[in-house]
């Protein structure tokens, strides 16, 4: 097969690429690894930045998001004794819309078929070839078959453990990483959030969070060692710890239910510079991942497709070789931006085993300072609703 660009991954960003490409008129085919229930089976992010929200209007494909999508005016900071509000809304005039990853890539994933964008599904083996050279090629194993892709460019939405950044010389880029020692232990339950908004707690027991998919179906987290094992946490403990973090005022509004999933996601900060090499280009989770503190991961894998978009509409529509050569300095300044927010709130939010009586001191101070600061509260706020693309 022969076509313009050759997406691997059909998570959120190689769905939300190749929907953006094929309103442009751009040829592109998809190759995932795993069945479309599978991808539809991973509970991840739920909150959505404006970049978001305006990919999936700018494809028509928001209808269902705006029915069912809570938009946030707000969230919260819990320091174990008080509430912090930050009002975004009043603060930065924007909001976010709580509609989950597995709803948004179901939109794309259901809109596929009516717009020519060729999804394969179950595609084994991906490997990547040339990528330095203008002609690259993808080869993959379908139902036993042999198949390869020729194409101008590929782009790499394969995520974090995907073959795409493999594909890219050690000497010809460089990581950044950080990694954390604890994790998020998940649960998502048929009740009615404890909140109308967010809540991000840091208790002397460790950070829990309240957050929801709708108005009957909550998510929580807290943080625990990394040698814990989700079989032994029963939905019991995770509900008294989450009614223990989260402070008594949340507690009494906790409505307690049984699992419909339940897993550990390990924390990590990391970026891969730079995004692209020859003709691949990284975007999303394969480049960077951040910690879920933010709730940026998602959101950057969208801002980084926006920023593909343009310069691929730029190589194929305008003839701009240029704009292929700028797509990573783009996306890495606005990469870099979210990966230190995310790392600070997380640095704020949660008890790191290696702190002493000092480090202690300065998050008190900080959730102080907050609490008391239009300043901080504004930088908090336009942070979280997304900074400008
Ligand atoms: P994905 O979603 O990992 O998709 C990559 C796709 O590539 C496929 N793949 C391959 N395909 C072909 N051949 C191969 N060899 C392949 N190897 C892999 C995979 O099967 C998969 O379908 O990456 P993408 O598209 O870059 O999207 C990134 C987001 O999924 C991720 O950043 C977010 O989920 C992070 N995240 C959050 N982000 C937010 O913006 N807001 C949030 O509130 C938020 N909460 C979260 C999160 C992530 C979490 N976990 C579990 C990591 C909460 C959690 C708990
Ligand atoms: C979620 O609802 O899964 C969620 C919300 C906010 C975060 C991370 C995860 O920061």
């Amino acid at each position: 097969m022969k076509t313009q660009v050759c997406i691997i991954g059909a998570g959120p960003a190689g769905l939300l690429l190749g929907h953006l490409l094929r309103a442009e008129g751009i040829e592109c085919v998809v190759l995932e690894r795993r069945t479309g229930d599978y991808v539809l089976g991973r509970i991840r992010a739920g909150v959505l930045e404006q970049v978001t929200v305006g990919l999936m209007r700018r494809l028509g494909l928001d209808g269902r998001m705006k029915r069912e999508g809570l938009p946030h005016d707000g969230f919260n900071l819990a320091d174990g004794e008080r509430l912090i509000r930050i009002d975004i809304e009043e603060l930065t005039g924007q909001h976010v819309m709580v509609y989950g990853q597995t709803e948004l890539t179901r939109d794309l994933m259901d809109a596929s078929a009516e717009r020519d964008l060729q999804v394969v599904y179950g595609a084994e083996d991906v490997a990547l070839h040339d990528v330095d050279s203008a002609s690259p090629y993808v080869t993959y194993v379908k139902d036993g078959l042999e198949q390869r892709v020729d194409c101008r460019f590929i782009a790499g939405c394969d995520g974090f453990h995907g073959p795409s950044r493999q594909a890219i010389p050690a000497s010809e880029g460089k990581e950044f990483e950080r990694v954390y020692p604890f994790g998020w232990l998940g649960i998502l339950a048929d009740v009615p959030p404890c909140n109308h908004e967010l809540i991000y707690a840091n208790h002397e027991r460790g950070f829990a969070l309240a957050s929801m998919r709708s108005a009957t179906r909550s998510r929580y987290y807290v943080d625990v060692p990394l040698t814990e094992k989700v079989e032994d946490w029963s939905d019991e403990r995770i509900w008294d710890e989450l009614a223990i973090r989260l402070g008594p005022e949340a507690a009494a509004n906790i409505t307690r239910g049984p699992s419909i999933e339940k897993s550990i996601a390990p924390l990590r900060s990391y970026v891969f510079a730079p995004m692209r090499y020859g003709s691949l280009l990284l975007c999303g989770d394969s480049a960077h991942i951040v910690p879920p503190t933010g709730a940026k991961g998602l959101n950057l894998a969208a801002s980084d497709v926006y920023y593909a978009v343009e310069a691929l509409i730029g190589f194929f529509g305008k003839n701009d070789g240029g704009a292929i050569a700028a797509y990573s300095d783009k996306a890495l300044a606005r990469v870099w931006k979210s990966e230190r927010f995310s790392w600070s709130l997380t640095r704020l939010m949660h008890r790191f085993p290696e702190d002493g009586r000092f480090e202690r001191a300065m998050q008190v101070a900080e959730l102080d300072y907050i609490a008391s600061s239009r300043a901080a509260q504004t930088s908090i706020a336009e942070n979280y609703v997304g900074l400008p693309v």
